[in-house]
């Protein structure tokens, strides 16, 4: 059989070993969908069972991702996340741990959906177009969540990185950010500001994180603090949470709770239940008598939220406004032993959903805002610009990021106060370089995001309240709504306002004139085939009915599927 792209290239007799043959036969054994798929805010995701070709062909851009950097490892990790566990999907990770670069996503897109025939020339595109060399092998780092289909969609990816003559090494059980992390040693391990080659590994993992906890914790009176309880979503992050509080050999007492097995993924739990419904997980619906603080991690356990009962007996959620403020003032405070450090700048990324009485709180740190459109690869991108950043979206993803630069400010802050014997700069430092250590610097991470709320707390002897203190939420509320098409929704570049359908902003606008305080925006999602509502107001009543008011004008202006809503959904 001749393919297309046999023709193609001809000519160029160099790059004849550069191709990628995949015989229409082959491509078949996997027939695409007939519906488009999309690379959306992280990844493909959809119903499990209409997949298969999607891994099948991922494998193979796996591969030539990985060759396009010199061979160097690349991810792929099996897993839907905080959607409902019929549902499965993909995610990339690229070469330095962090997200896909973005300028991939459209081959990933025109990969996933070109017919079975068409397959080897879309390949042959990517090869030409990224001047992809004959010389290196691809190599691809697989991980998988506990979804019932993600073992069976992991083999099929494995499949698509051998057509192609790849090599893969199949991680098995992981947190989407424990690839990251396997992804980001696995290439840089042993280089300067990386890590230790006993870091590349799961137990390195464990080591890198508890070794930064113990080190921030190490005058923070932890006796009595009690327990943190931890709803795993049913998924992933139990087991992995477990080793991890073997590691800690109960420096910090973990109570793990929504194990796998023990209900649906996500159903009644988990990050995304409790932050988008304000309400507490299965396990939790009343105050633990002993244990004080809560949290939710999402089923890759890539989010994380926190929450409590108190005194009176009410239920309170800290998402991830909360625990970038938590960062931003830790940063903050150590900075300030430091006397600041010279021309490094600080910022806190945010999204549309970001609250109100957040960003006042975060403003009077004196700290720079700038916003970023949803999905954590957005806040990420624009949080390079800076040395220091948190970012986090208001649904528990995110991470504070160090660049080379402030690390290496750091260290050298470290050097000096070391050398003129000032104990206060020498623990400022330290506890900074651990922070960085603590924290994930490829990607939001909710294990390594707990242990740091957890150790900032320790470090300062707060419970949750005491952080809850930092400031008082503006009541929001938010909602989605099923419509015809969410793509006919489109939004300005930080999406707090719509640009189409042209009617839709106006009557926003106007809504938005009726509440005091009032804010409210629509966006298409992601990850979901739903159109996202959020407003926020001065009252919760307020704040509930814009929500809802906001979600009719979108049924009534952007084409709703059903009857026009009548009450929130979460
Ligand atoms: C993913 C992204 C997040 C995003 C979320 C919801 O999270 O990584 O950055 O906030 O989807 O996105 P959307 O509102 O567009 O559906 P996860 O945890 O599901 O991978």
């Amino acid at each position: 059989t001749l393919f297309p792209y046999t023709t193609l290239f001809r000519s160029h007799a160099s790059s004849r070993n550069n191709m990628v043959f995949v015989s229409v036969e082959a491509a078949k054994k996997y027939p695409k969908p007939a519906a488009k798929l999309g690379y959306g805010t992280a990844g493909f995701r959809t119903k499990a069972e209409v997949l298969d070709s999607t891994f099948y062909r991922m494998g193979m851009l796996a591969v030539l991702r990985s060759r396009s950097q010199g061979g160097l490892a690349v991810g792929l990790m099996v897993t839907a996340s905080h959607n409902p566990e019929p549902d499965n999907g993909i995610k990339l990770v690229d070469s330095d741990g962090g997200m896909l670069a973005q300028s991939w996503e459209a081959y990933a897109t025109a990969v996933a959906n070109a017919p079975e025939a068409q397959l080897s020339a879309e390949l042959a595109k990517v090869v030409q177009a990224e001047g992809i060399g004959d010389s290196t092998k691809g190599l691809v780092l697989l991980g998988q969540d506990t979804r019932s289909h993600s073992a069976r969609l992991s083999s099929i990816a494995l499949e698509g990185v051998a057509v192609v003559s790849g090599v893969a090494k199949d991680c098995g059980l992981l947190t989407t950010p424990q690839l990251h992390h396997l992804v980001r040693l696995g290439n840089g391990a042993g280089k300067a500001l990386i890590g230790p080659a006993e870091w590349n590994s799961e137990e390195g993992y464990y080591t890198m994180l508890w070794e930064a906890y113990a080190q921030l914790t190490s005058d923070a009176a932890t006796k009595d603090r009690g327990p943190l309880w931890v709803d795993c979503a049913f998924g992933v992050g139990a087991p992995q949470i477990e080793a991890m509080a073997a590691k800690m050999g109960g420096a910090l007492e973990l109570r793990v709770a929504n194990k796998p097995g023990g209900g649906e993924l996500n159903l009644g739990c988990g990050a995304e239940h409790v932050q988008k419904g304000r309400v507490p997980p299965a396990g939790y619906e009343a105050p633990i008598a002993d244990c004080r603080r809560a949290c939710s991690v999402d089923g890759d356990a890539d989010r994380i939220v926190f929450h409590y009962y108190t005194q009176q007996g009410l239920w309170k959620l800290l998402d991830g406004d909360k625990i970038a403020a938590l960062c931003a003032s830790f940063v903050r405070d150590e900075l300030a032993v430091l006397g600041g450090l010279e021309g490094l700048t600080i910022a806190v990324v945010q999204t549309a959903y970001a609250n109100g009485a957040a960003s006042s709180y975060m403003r009077s740190l004196g700290l720079q805002l700038p916003m970023a459109k949803t999905g954590v690869k957005f806040l990420h991108h624009e949080a390079l610009n800076y040395d220091i950043a948190v970012y986090f979206e208001a649904n528990g993803h995110g991470t504070l990021i160090f660049s080379d630069k402030a690390t290496r400010a750091l260290l050298d802050a470290k050097k000096q106060a070391e050398d003129t014997k000032d104990a206060a700069k020498v623990k400022a430092a330290s506890r900074l370089l651990a922070a960085r250590q603590l924290i994930n610097q490829a990607v939001g991470d909710a294990i390594s995001d707990m242990l740091f709320v957890e150790a900032v707390l320790a470090m300062r002897g707060w419970q949750l309240e005491d952080w809850d203190g930092l400031y008082t939420d503006l009541p929001s509320r938010q909602t989605k709504l099923p419509v015809m098409d969410r793509a006919v929704v489109e939004c300005t570049e930080d999406e707090t306002r719509t640009t189409a359908p042209a009617s839709l902003q106006p009557a926003l606008d106007a809504l938005m004139k009726r509440f005091p305080q009032g804010r409210c925006f629509v966006r298409p999602s992601g990850t979901e085939d739903v159109v996202r509502v959020y407003a926020e107001a001065e009252t919760q009543a307020q704040a509930d009915e814009l929500a809802l008011l906001t979600a009719q004008a979108a049924h009534q202006h952007a084409g709703g599927k059903g009857p026009k809503p009548t009450t929130m959904v979460a």
